[in-house]
């Protein structure tokens, strides 16, 4: 997805499984699952689960919680999109290390694409959601086999200019791409 237009409709979508020893899971949204819609480039509203659907948060949990979107050029496009950049404190919404997700977004320009989202399941079965693994570990390295003669370094991939070793990076068109994993606090860059 290219969204290229301010649509009152647009949305973004994070539904987040809940749960401080890792994803609970569940066939519903359960009290520990939150949900995030910023709708418009302009309206954030967080719901939790009640067991059986969502209802509306009177306030964000998470007082930490910052938000940008703007239509930019990206490392992997250039052609101007809309890139949601957001800092969330998982402590704060009730994520554990490992947790659950699902990313959603809508472009109302472009209705006939419908929604997209990774995991392409349902917003309401956290069980479909998908798996955010924690490891407190550095980055694995690769090790050197005798028997293949040693490439070149790969010159990297162009990162975000924000990125840092404790950021959660999501690319979000179709495919979601996990840069890093976060300790407490999730930072995620999206683009549609
Ligand atoms: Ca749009
Ligand atoms: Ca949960």
């Amino acid at each position: 997805m290219s969204d290229t237009t301010n649509d009152p409709q647009d949305y973004w979508q994070i539904c987040f499984d809940g749960g401080t020893d890792g994803p609970t899971g569940g066939g519903a949204p359960q009290s520990d699952d939150v949900r995030l819609d910023i709708v418009g480039h302009s309206t954030v509203t967080w719901y939790r689960g009640t067991g059986t659907g969502w209802t509306p948060m009177t306030a964000s949990p998470d007082s930490q919680f910052q938000w940008k979107d703007s239509i930019s050029g990206s490392p992997t496009s250039s052609t101007p999109h809309w890139i949601l950049e957001l800092i969330i404190n998982k402590q704060n919404v009730g994520i554990g290390p490992r947790f659950g997700a699902r990313i959603a977004v809508y472009d109302a320009s472009n209705s006939a694409a419908g929604v997209l989202a990774w995991p392409p399941t349902s917003r309401d079965v956290p069980d479909a959601w998908g798996d955010f693994p924690y490891s407190a570990e550095a980055a694995p390295t690769s090790s050197p086999s005798p028997t293949v003669t040693p490439t070149p370094t790969p010159t990297p991939s162009p990162q975000p200019e924000t990125s840092t070793s404790n950021d959660i990076y999501v690319i979000a068109t179709i495919v979601i791409i996990i840069i890093a994993v976060a300790g407490a606090v999730a930072f995620l860059k999206l683009r549609k």
